[in-house]
């Protein structure tokens, strides 16, 4: 039997009325220097099909993007990555994974905007490749984490060492995680979605 438009509307009105507290929906950006695994987050996390802009490492590239630790890597994010992920039915986190290459740097300003945090990833074989990525949050307010994608033989530092070798203030968190592993990549949103809480309440409270 097929239901009339007044019923069909009238259940539509029954799931979204006015009543039904609406989820959160909250920008995250997850950033970090080039090939640290930003775009391989963005794809764990999300539960629908990320939108990718990738294309293929040019010889430009060469000499000026390090691919130490990532040779077999062939394609770059050329505008960004997106994705979503819903934490429960209060919270729902849109993820916008950044380009990594210099080059792309005019798109941040665009990217960041209305994002309530971030994720720094790093790579501690260039962790120098993260400086920018902190220097762009600090200076614009914006709270992040920094999550260090821990690559097979790359050096292993305690989140105490990456710290003091990012010289990040205290209350930063800082953790290790592997970017391809949905649970080690959730572990992360959630670390920066408590610091989000947290920080929020210490202003309110101030
Ligand atoms: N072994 C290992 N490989 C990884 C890990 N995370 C990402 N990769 C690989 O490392 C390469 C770089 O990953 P991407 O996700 O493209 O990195 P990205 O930060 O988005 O790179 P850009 O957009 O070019 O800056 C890819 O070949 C991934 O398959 C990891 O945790 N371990
Ligand atoms: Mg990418």
């Amino acid at each position: 039997m097929t239901s009339t438009y007044c019923e069909q509307s009238s259940m539509a009105f029954e799931k979204f009325d006015s009543s039904t507290p609406m989820a959160a929906s909250v920008k995250i950006l997850i950033a970090g220097g080039f090939g640290v695994g930003k775009t391989t987050m963005v794809g764990a996390l999300s539960e629908i099909t990320p939108l990718r802009t990738e294309e293929l490492i040019t010889e430009l590239s060469a000499g000026v993007d390090d691919l130490s630790g990532v040779e077999g890597k062939t394609t770059t994010t050329v505008a960004l990555d997106f994705g979503r992920i819903t934490i429960d039915q209060n919270l729902v986190l849109y993820l916008f994974g950044t380009p990594g290459q210099d080059r792309f740097w005019f798109l941040w300003d665009e990217l960041a905007r209305g994002a309530l945090g971030a994720v720094v990833l790093a790579d501690t074989r260039r962790l120098e490749g993260s400086f920018a990525a902190i220097d762009f949050f600090e200076k614009r307010g914006v709270a992040f984490t920094v999550a260090v994608n821990c690559f097979e033989g790359a050096p292993l530092y305690t989140p105490i060492e990456v710290r003091d070798a990012l010289d990040l203030d205290e209350h930063i968190p800082v953790l290790l995680c592997d970017a391809r592993d949905r649970s080690s990549a959730k572990n992360v949103l959630m670390t920066l979605v408590e610091y989000l809480i947290n920080r929020a309440s210490s202003r309110v409270g101030s």
